[in-house]
């Protein structure tokens, strides 16, 4: 392990997305400033241009408490989820120094609370600007991360192509958005609570970092928030994390969301995949339509505009009437 002036980490081995050279850990950033970009319009042009785009109260104080409750109720006892090793611990500090690392993939297969996170007004409309009216949730998971947590090194999530930097920065070059991730913070963040890290523009390098910090000479950032806002990010955005180095827990909940045809069905109930019935029987028309639902009769390729609305009785509303 080698530290290069207290900012960035060298790592022999790392355990996360080993295809992405995460064996540099970033351990300080400058926050990003923040811009609040107020309409659908300017939203979806920062995801195209930026990469992400802020979506700050999506969640009041009572849903904060609520979902930080909802997180600390689900899966098993809280042992369970302390690992091994403590950033800025070493094995000679023994084993009273362990981090809480609870990360519960498909939250809402558990529990049908955690559909209403799917379709927030706001952060829907950007997602089906950006991929597409017949969009999916394909994926999510509970987060919570606790004291000595390491840093996450900077890497992207999904980049099904890869380009030399000048043909990726080209404007005449537009690459769809494949799928996108939704974090709700449910915590104000703080340097030491170990925020997200990003590159703003990164996704227009064409290929994920290599053991680098910056691109182009733009420093990954943290975003630093307020609890109940959301970050919708890219998945060929440079990202990472800070270690958390404060005595707090970190809460998180993401919701992942892909084009229709990134939906590879691991969400989707209508696919064969195990959404319990009792739970997908509180789950509304929307939230059923983005987990995979075809209306009965209803086209779902891309040369959709818009997105097929299912009427009471689950049919396709527009084709009903007609
Ligand atoms: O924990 C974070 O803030 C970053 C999460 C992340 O990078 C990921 O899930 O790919």
């Amino acid at each position: 392990m080698q530290a290069t002036a207290d900012r960035v980490l060298r790592l022999a081995n790392h355990h996360h997305n080993a295809k992405a050279a995460g064996d540099c850990r970033i351990l300080k950033a400058q926050p990003l400033e923040l811009v609040r970009h107020r309409d659908l319009e300017s939203r979806a042009e920062a995801m195209q241009e930026d990469g992400f785009v802020a979506f700050p109260d999506v969640l009041n104080e009572a849903q904060v408490r609520d979902l930080r409750a909802k997180m600390e109720s689900i899966g098993e006892a809280d042992e369970t989820y302390y690992q091994r090793g403590h950033y800025g611990r070493s094995a000679e500090d023994g084993d009273a120094f362990r981090t809480y690392n609870k990360h519960i993939g498909k939250p809402f297969t558990l529990d049908a609370s955690f559909l209403q996170y799917f379709d927030k007004p706001e952060v829907l409309e950007v997602v089906e600007a950006i991929h597409g009216p017949n969009c999916r949730v394909i994926g999510g998971s509970v987060w919570v991360t606790g004291a000595g947590r390491y840093p996450m090194g900077l890497h992207i999530d999904y980049q099904p192509i890869a380009l030399p930097e000048d043909i990726a920065l080209d404007r005449r070059v537009h690459i769809p958005i494949f799928i996108s991730t939704a974090h709700y913070y449910l915590n104000d963040m703080y340097d030491e609570l170990g925020p997200t890290v990003i590159v703003p523009g990164s996704h227009r390098a064409g290929r994920a970092p290599n053991g680098e910090t910056s691109w182009r000479g733009q420093e990954a950032q943290s975003f630093l928030c307020n609890a109940g806002d959301v970050l919708l990010f890219r998945s060929d955005l440079w990202h990472g994390a800070l270690p958390n180095v404060s005595d707090e827990r970190r809460y998180m909940l993401q919701v992942h969301y892909g084009n229709l045809y990134m939906d590879f069905g691991y969400a989707s109930p209508f696919k064969g995949h195990a959404v319990p019935p009792e739970i997908l029987a509180q789950a509304n028309p929307v939230q059923r339509r983005l987990m995979g639902e075809r209306a009965p009769g209803g086209a779902q390729g891309s040369y959709i505009k818009e997105p097929i609305r299912l009427d009471r009785r689950g049919r396709d509303a527009k084709r009903a009437k007609a």
